[in-house]
């Protein structure tokens, strides 16, 4: 394979450094990919020395070399650079201009003197080419080449030591063997000529240089033997990084990949005219290289196709093998770094290892946290599933609670495991807690549900055993009410407590929670009784009334009463009223607890029996009416249903309002009493009987004057019903006794007429007519009479005369 020597300048003439050049050279000759194993070799001395000539002889360059017809003059300008061809391993060669000043002048020996400087600072290798017959010369031409090159030497502090190849050019015949001293005396006495700063004052020369020394025979004059000697040394430059080669000394060598910026700093340096510390030198080019190769890396990681569509992916969900694929991205990125790094100082190229590992992580962080979110909530999702599966398959509430825990904590961390960043030694116990506390929160919320869920139900079955059968018994309110509301109350708050007891024991509560639930459920009960009780005694007045009308109206058998006059009104109202005062006494106030109270008797002797007594206030013990007050004697406010004042006014409505019913059924009693009192007293009765004995005897011994006094009777009634005699005097006696006068006469012919008509006439289909205006008479005050059967052979009678066209003129 044919190589090429890719020659460039690398400093001009003008000092600027050709760094694209040297970039391009670099990529063509892979120098980057070398490593240590590269060399640099480079040549100095006088103007028109034939170095030019010998490099290219050498390494088979193709710097340019002074056309010999042309006279000497600079060919070389500034520093140029090119690889040796067929040289293993790289060899870096440097044509540097001429330093003997002949054509700069002396202004321009600094530049010479910074080339030279820049020379040693980077080369392995420096050939110094001089005439044989310079040797041992007061005045050769590379005596002040040799002072500057020792002389900067002093400022590179250089740990290495660098191999100074003289080249003799143009040998005589005196052997090299004799030359070589001399030269070497030369070299010693330049060296111990050079001003040392303190430290190297007896610093040997050897210490800091390899000087070697070779002889060349003129290559314009014996040509072959000048080529067959160039052919030998070239062997030297095979292999002269190996130990015992050329350059030998590899302790300060530029890892390749840094050769560029080395190169620029080091020149750089140079022309700032600053001292060019060659360690620190080093660990700057790494820290820069480091740096570069680091950043490359990275941007390597950002543009990763995997790791963007494993971030990509992670934004929306769970990835599989997350942290497995992400350990392998960052992995070889690390590895890719190690490997263009390994030349370079190790503590800088560690210590932005680590750099690059951090700023790694820093930038993969946000997918792995993002990864954990899922995880999280994921978990999440799938404990609540669980937990409310299990819940309705019927497994306990407490062991469904913490086994779904356990089994989704346990899963989490197998995630987390799953997500694990080799590199990074991220701890997910802040999410896993979070995930803990959220679990937590969840069990609590359905807990908190499924209680109250109990709850209710329990509450509810309170409600339909306790709300009807209560109002049942405030129906019959009496003195054995609230003793039966409360053994009631007692038989279903037991059901109802034990029955959550037992539904309460799945959950594993702790026993105050047990007993606050319990005893609210107790409190429930009692406040449905309560509030049952409350509702009862607003419509307290409806019942008393109702109460009062019942018991009053109607018998012990429950029939509706008749008054006939034997009934006692005044105790029947007694026991009526004092019937209400007890049901009014019964929702006077709560008494779920067995406490005995004096409201009956408070109530009694303030409302019922004050008649009997004459009235407190008469009998002077105490002026203070005890119904005067707002509250009752040992019953608290929140067990008052009814405040002493309240009932007072309860029962001033009650009483007026029955007033009415009690004022009709005397009056009814009246009614009826005058409806049958046609009967003389007993005491006349019998007067009569043993006064008119012997009259009767009479009346029985002659039966014709019986029958005429029957016939005397019926013709009398007659016409007292048909006279309506009632009916005249209810205006005053006077117009009833006119009234009848005008009426008496025509009536008793129209009987009379009647009774010849039904003495001719056996029978009438219509006997058993009734006059519709008899029927309403037998009805008065609404009370049904009992005079109904009388009239009713009254109303036969009229009714037989059948003559209403007589009647209703004699009516108006
Ligand atoms: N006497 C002598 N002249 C040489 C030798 N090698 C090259 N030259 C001549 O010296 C002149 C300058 O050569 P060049 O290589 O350009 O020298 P540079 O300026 O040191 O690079 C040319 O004309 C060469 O032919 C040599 O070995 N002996
Ligand atoms: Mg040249």
């Amino acid at each position: 394979m044919a190589e090429e020597c890719c020659s460039v300048q690398l400093i001009d003439g003008d000092g600027v450094f050709n760094v694209g050049g040297v970039e391009s050279f670099m990529k063509t000759v892979k120098l980057a990919e070398c490593g240590l194993s590269y060399a640099v070799v480079s040549i100095m001395g006088p103007q028109s020395s034939g170095k030019s000539t010998l490099l290219n002889h050498l390494f088979k360059t193709n710097f340019r070399e002074m056309d010999a017809f042309r006279g000497r003059s600079q060919t070389t300008k500034g520093i140029w650079m090119g690889r040796g061809v067929n040289i293993e391993p790289l060899t870096i060669v440097m044509d540097l201009e001429g330093s003997d000043g002949r054509e700069r002048g002396e202004d321009d020996t600094a530049f010479e003197k910074q080339s030279a400087l820049f020379a040693l600072a980077v080369s392995d290798i420096v050939l110094i080419n001089m005439w044989c017959h310079d040797i041992g010369r007061e005045q050769a031409a590379n005596k002040p080449l040799l002072k500057t090159v020792f002389q900067v030497m002093m400022r590179l502090f250089s740990p290495r030591k660098t191999t100074l190849l003289f080249v003799i050019r143009d040998k005589t015949r005196t052997p090299l063997e004799n030359l070589e001293p001399i030269l070497r005396e030369d070299i010693q006495k330049i060296w111990d000529g050079v001003p040392k700063p303190e430290a190297h004052k007896e610093t040997p020369l050897s210490e800091f240089f390899n000087v070697e020394v070779t002889a060349l025979s003129s290559y314009e004059e014996k040509e072959e033997q000048f080529l067959e000697q160039v052919g030998n040394l070239r062997q030297r430059f095979n292999q002269s990084i190996a130990p015992g080669g050329l350059a030998g000394d590899r302790r300060g060598v530029v890892p390749a990949s840094g050769f560029s910026f080395s190169a620029q700093q080091i020149w750089k340096v140079i022309k700032e005219n600053k001292d060019l510390d060659l360690p620190a030198h080093k660990v700057m080019v790494a820290t820069v290289r480091c740096e570069e190769i680091a950043n490359e890396k990275l941007a390597s990681v950002t543009g990763n196709e995997e790791w963007i569509e494993l971030d990509e992916a992670v934004q929306h969900d769970v990835v599989p093998g997350f942290g497995k694929r992400l350990t392998a991205i960052l992995e070889k990125c690390l590895s890719d770094y190690d490997a263009e790094a390994f030349f370079f100082d190790e503590g800088v190229r560690t210590s932005k290892r680590e750099q690059l590992e951090s700023k790694l992580l820093q930038l993969v962080n946000p997918a792995y946290q993002a990864m954990l979110g899922h995880l999280r909530t994921k978990t999440l999702d799938a404990f609540k599933d669980s937990f409310e599966k299990a819940l309705v398959r019927g497994d306990s509430f407490a062991a469904a609670s913490r086994e779904c825990t356990e089994a989704f904590l346990a899963k989490f961390d197998k995630g987390c495991e799953d997500a694990t960043i080799k590199q990074a030694n991220w701890d997910p116990s802040k999410v896993r807690d979070k995930l803990k506390r959220d679990i937590e929160a969840e069990i609590l919320s359905v807990r908190t549900a499924k209680l109250s869920e109990l709850t209710e139900k329990y509450e509810k079955q309170l409600d339909k055993a306790l709300k009807e059968p209560v109002e049942a018994l405030f129906e019959t309110a009496g003195d054995d009410t609230w003793p039966a509301i409360r053994k009631l109350l007692n038989k279903e708050t037991k059901v109802a407590v034990s029955g959550l007891e037992s539904d309460l024991a799945g959950f594993e509560l702790d026993q105050a929670m047990v007993d606050e639930l319990l005893s609210k459920l107790e409190k429930y009960a009692r406040s449905v009784v309560e509030n049952k009780a409350k509702e009862e005694s607003s419509r307290v007045l409806i019942r008393m009334k109702d109460r009062f009308s019942t018991l009053f109206s109607r018998d012990a058998d429950s029939m509706p009463r008749v008054w006939t006059g034997k009934e006692d009104i005044k105790a029947i109202t007694k026991t009526a009223r004092s019937a209400s005062m007890k049901l009014l006494s019964t929702l006077a106030a709560i008494r779920l607890d067995e406490e005995k109270d004096e409201i009956e008797n408070t109530l009694a002797l303030a409302l019922v029996e004050t008649s009997k007594t004459g009235g407190i206030k008469e009998r002077g013990m105490d002026s203070l009416d005890p119904l005067a007050s707002s509250s009752w004697e040992k019953i608290g406010n929140e067990k008052t249903l009814l405040t002493p004042v309240q009932c007072k006014n309860v029962w001033r409505q009650f009483k007026s309002e029955t007033e009415f019913t009690v004022t009709q059924a005397i009056s009814a009693q009246e009614a009826h009493k005058r409806n049958n009192n046609w009967l003389p007293p007993p005491w006349a009765i019998g007067a009569m009987l043993v006064l008119g004995f012997n009259e009767i005897m009479m009346l029985l011994r002659n039966p014709l004057l019986l029958a005429f006094i029957f016939v005397a009777y019926l013709v009398g009634k007659a016409m007292w019903v048909q006279l309506d005699i009632t009916g005249d005097f209810r205006h005053g006696f006077l117009p009833g006794i006119l009234s009848l006068s005008t009426k008496f006469v025509p009536t008793v012919m129209s009987i009379l007429k009647k009774l010849a008509e039904e003495g001719q006439r056996p029978n009438t289909p219509d006997q058993q007519q009734r006059g519709p205006g008899m029927d309403s008479k037998s009805f008065t005050n609404g009370v049904h009479n009992t005079s109904s059967s009388s009239s009713s052979t009254s109303s036969n009678v009229t009714s037989s005369d059948g003559a209403p066209d007589i009647s209703s003129p004699l009516k108006q």
